[in-house]
């Protein structure tokens, strides 16, 4: 039915609106003939992403615009399968760009990837088989992610040619993921002119501006509908307006006003730090560094520039406050950067799922705060997309989120475990569910305690060390000696607390009042501290990390049981051995580490080693 009604279309109906619908149409049918329901559509292109649902007689009538059929299709079918309610009145995204940064590099590798190669790149060229990036747009559309950025934000030789010689590349990829509703962006390199021959990027010099504009109309005259650009400057060893003693706001206006004719957006990342510091310089805080030099921007960025923030002022630790800069830069678009990929949260060998970490997030900044949505991919070619089969949560959440921020986080893993999983039992899917909504907590007790952060392995980010960050250059010390651990972030310390409103500055600023698993992010604090709880903060440091561990060893009970479909079970018990192990060198050596430094002993006797 639908193949005839959609043949029955007028000829000059637009070719991506035709597309959209094809894919809408064909997957109502998929499902739905089956089931011997009918299911139709009619298009109001004024509604955009958004839809209605109607349910009648024969089946279910989606109305839609351009991508809003799309999505009402998948928002059908996911009701359908989970046994929800329809969704009722016009139903539209909260965040209008809901982003998927990729690392990917052109030789195929992937940075921070952890899921197998670039799923597009090979041998520095495009390379990809056409129905796995179909089913990708696919993924991506029922999720409800509409901006996918192809290439890593260090823009790696040769992917500064992604906007010249590899545009024609560019654009087959980008015809391939439009009729799911899904744009391309593309990160670039603020000195791409001096590779043309032009001997400076200077944002104010005129010939760099020329060059930008000729470079943005070849490309959106090849991709009409890129989204735009993202960059990363000044950053991490990336050339950015700095070398030219401009300010980041004349860095990325000048890039804006290149690609404004074309509705183009310029994401311009907030990650800036000194990442050449001296471990001997206590003056110097690296959470303070974004805040001091955007916060006084503020108001000066286009109206096409978005500064996109990343949720902690660090670097994606497993516990961080969020960003100060969500609170005070009411005058500049921002977006709020998450990262699915999980650096520091477990490699996807271990299990993290992050819908409790966005919730709290989200509820301290309040969704309104950001304009836009992007998260960090943990996408590669692996047969199940993430390596481990629960990672596929995160990304499934996160364009959940994207669109209803208020979502509870039990309720988007429920619904997950319902599409993924709807041959469980019930009980089966509950246990399921508490053991994905307690992860994160688990994670956090047996890695780096109570906000401390960085105490990771510095080669790849997984397993512990705690001092492999300590004389490093990247900012990143947690100062433990025999009495104390921890940085004062106080007034009286680095200053990092007064970057919040004053309420929220006063909380963090007191060790009794601030939360407790932030405790050693804001405070430097003798191993004798009594915390909230009563304990002291040694005996907490050794609880919680046997806690971990025990937790981590009761979901390895959970799973073994668990009648998971046999390829996912494979994987997951295999895994869930690497946790296990992971775990219990995390417990150990930091336990290890802590008693060394502070002799004391664990109340309850249990095993530290000497
Ligand atoms: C893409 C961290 C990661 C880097 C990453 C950087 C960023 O430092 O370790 O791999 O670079 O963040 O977000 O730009």
């Amino acid at each position: 039915m639908h193949y005839a009604w959609l043949n029955a279309l007028p000829h000059d109906i637009p070719a991506t609106l035709r597309r959209s619908l094809e894919v809408a149409a064909f997957e109502a049918d998929a499902f739905f003939a089956p089931r011997q329901k009918q299911v139709s559509f009619s298009v109001e292109p004024g509604l955009g992403e958004a839809y209605r649902l109607e349910e009648n007689k024969d089946g279910f009538h989606v109305t839609g615009g351009e991508s809003g059929v799309l999505y009402g299709a998948y928002a059908l079918i996911r009701a359908q399968q989970t046994g929800g309610a329809l969704p009722q009145g016009e139903q539209r995204p909260h965040y209008p760009l809901r982003m998927l940064n990729c690392w990917d590099n052109m030789d195929g590798s992937i940075e921070r990837g952890y899921a197998g190669r670039s799923l597009w790149f090979e041998e520095d060229a495009f390379q990809y088989d056409p129905r796995r990036i179909r089913q990708l747009g696919r993924m991506l559309a029922s999720c409800g992610v509409n901006v996918l950025c192809v290439n890593n934000v260090n823009v790696i030789p040769p992917a500064q040619h992604l906007i010249d010689t590899l545009l024609p590349d560019l654009a087959a990829f980008a015809d391939i993921l439009r009729p799911f509703g899904v744009r391309l962006m593309v990160s670039v390199d603020f000195a791409m002119p001096m590779q043309d021959g032009l001997s400076t990027a200077d944002p104010l010099d005129a010939a760099v501006q020329a060059w930008w504009a000729d470079r943005a109309k070849e490309i959106w005259t090849a991709i009409p509908d890129l989204a735009g650009f993202l960059v990363k400057a000044d950053s991490e060893h990336r050339p950015g307006p700095a070398t030219y003693g401009r300010n980041h706001a004349q860095g990325a206006n000048m890039l804006a006003r290149a690609i404004a004719p074309y509705g183009g957006q310029v994401i311009w990342r907030a990650f800036v730090y000194n990442c050449l510091q001296d471990w001997r310089d206590t003056e110097t805080d690296r959470p303070c560094a974004a805040f001091a030099l955007y916060q006084p921007m503020d108001g000066q960025f286009d109206d096409n520039v978005i500064l996109q923030v990343k949720n902690g002022p660090y670097d994606f630790q497993v516990r961080e406050p969020v960003s100060p800069l969500f609170y005070a830069m009411p005058r500049t678009r921002l977006a709020l950067e998450f990262q699915l990929a999980q650096e520091y949260t477990g490699h996807q060998i271990d299990i993290y799922a992050m819908p409790p970490l966005w919730r709290e997030v989200l509820d301290a900044i309040g969704p309104d705060t950001p304009r836009a949505i992007a998260a960090v991919s943990n996408l590669g070619r692996d047969e199940n997309w993430t390596g481990h089969p629960f990672a596929q949560l995160n990304l499934y959440a996160y364009g959940r989120f994207a669109w209803e921020p208020d979502m509870e986080p039990e309720a988007v893993i429920c619904e997950w475990i319902g599409l993924t999983y709807g041959d469980l039992t019930a009980d089966q899917r509950d246990a399921l569910a508490q053991l994905l909504l307690q992860s994160r907590e688990t994670y956090e007790k047996y890695t780096a305690p109570l906000g401390l952060c960085w105490m990771v392995n510095p080669a790849g980010h997984y397993g512990p060390s705690p001092y492999g960050y300590e004389f490093q250059s990247w900012g990143t010390y947690n100062r433990a000696d025999r009495d104390a651990v921890g940085i004062d972030r106080t007034a009286a310390g680095t200053g990092y607390a007064d970057q919040y409103p004053p309420e929220i500055a006063a909380r963090y600023a007191d060790p009794h009042s601030c939360p407790d698993n932030l405790l050693l992010f804001f405070h430097r604090l003798p191993y004798d501290f009594v915390m909230q709880d009563g304990r002291t903060l040694i005996q907490r440091i050794y609880d919680d990390h046997f806690e971990g561990y025990d937790r981590t060893a009761a979901m390895a009970e959970t799973l073994r049981v668990l009648p998971l479909p046999e390829q996912d079970r494979a994987v997951v018990l295999e895994r869930m051995e690497r946790q296990l192990r992971n775990a219990r060198e995390w417990r150990d050596v930091i336990n290890t580490f802590f008693r060394r430094f502070s002799g004391a002993e664990d109340d309850k006797g249990r095993k530290i080693y000497k």
